[in-house]
């Protein structure tokens, strides 16, 4: 009788649909593959797009970053975007089509960010890369640029025309995937305020030094931040909060990264 190996696995004979089944197994923390990276999400349309006044500082301010932390730092979409989403959208375009052409500006903005970082040994690393050698590359570097867009492509959900899952979106997907110490979020303004403090009721609006996806969830009206992010951040398994912080005022990115409160900071749903 030749030896029978039985496979002994726990979910082998059982639906993956009833939690009540797959919890004991799936539900414990994962590890945390890169606890010791600092992620840094750039806005596209809030840093970028507004050109060398806005990005030269915060090149310089990154730079002197770089021996006190290991950043994946993440460039989001802007202007370009917005036109090729409304070039697509008058032809018709569905969204799993728009999402690709508005990520590779995002891309665009990572490569011009990197070209500035490169005498520091910095540079732009490709999505397949920042999948499978992110660890690699830190290791060669103290840090790399990327797009913050997460590649669904045409998987891209049908929820609107616009596609749903943004810069904001794929930066939190990443360092909460990654397990990493932290995401900070660069915009133009000093945080998530009641209503827009550029809009018709900006002196009314108040800003939220805390709160929590939840909360911001059923705010009404407009965030300076994907939605979708924050319904990702109620099932975030490793960052606490993230942090978003005024990219134009020198010093609050890196008061940021050391811990400092000095933005608006947003709770998410993960278990301590
Ligand atoms: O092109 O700037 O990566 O890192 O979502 O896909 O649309 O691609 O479709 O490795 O795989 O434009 O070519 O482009 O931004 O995304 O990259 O230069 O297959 O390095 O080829 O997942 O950069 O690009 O746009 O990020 O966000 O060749 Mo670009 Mo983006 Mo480069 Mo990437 Mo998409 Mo690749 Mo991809 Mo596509
Ligand atoms: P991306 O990287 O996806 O391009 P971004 O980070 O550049 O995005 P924008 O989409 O430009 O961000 O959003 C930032 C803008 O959101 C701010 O300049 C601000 O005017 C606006 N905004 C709208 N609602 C709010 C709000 N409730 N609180 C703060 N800012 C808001």
């Amino acid at each position: 009788m030749p030896d029978i190996k039985h496979v002994a696995s726990p979910l082998a004979r059982q639906t993956l649909l009833d939690s009540d089944l797959t919890s004991p197994v799936a539900g414990g923390k994962p590890i945390r593959l890169l606890p010791w990276l600092q992620v840094v999400k750039i806005g596209g349309g809030s840093v970028m797009d507004r050109g060398r006044d806005a990005i030269l500082p915060l090149v310089e301010e990154l730079r002197k970053l770089l021996p006190e932390h290991r950043l994946l730092i993440l460039t989001g979409a802007g202007v370009r975007a917005r036109h090729v989403y409304s070039v697509g959208l008058d032809l018709g375009l569905p969204v799993g089509s728009l999402a690709p052409l508005a990520a590779s500006e995002a891309g665009q903005n990572g490569h011009i960010l990197a070209a500035l970082l490169a005498p520091e040994g910095v540079s732009y690393i490709e999505h397949p890369t920042i999948a499978s050698q992110l660890a690699l590359h830190l290791t060669a570097t103290r840090a790399v640029v990327g797009s913050a867009f997460p590649p669904y492509h045409h998987h891209e959900f049908p929820a609107s025309r616009i596609p749903t899952h943004r810069a904001d979106t794929g930066a939190f997907l990443l360092a909460d995937a990654l397990g990493a110490a932290g995401l900070t979020i660069v915009e133009d303004v000093d945080g998530v305020y009641t209503a827009d403090p550029k809009g018709p009721d900006g002196e009314k609006a108040q800003l939220l030094t805390e709160t929590s996806a939840a909360d911001l969830a059923k705010q009404p009206g407009t965030l300076p931040l994907d939605r979708a992010m924050l319904e990702v951040m109620a099932n975030a398994r490793h960052i606490g909060h993230v942090q978003v912080v005024n990219g134009l005022v020198p010093g609050r990115l890196t008061a940021a990264l050391r811990g400092e409160h000095v933005g608006t900071i947003i709770r998410t749903g993960a278990r301590p």
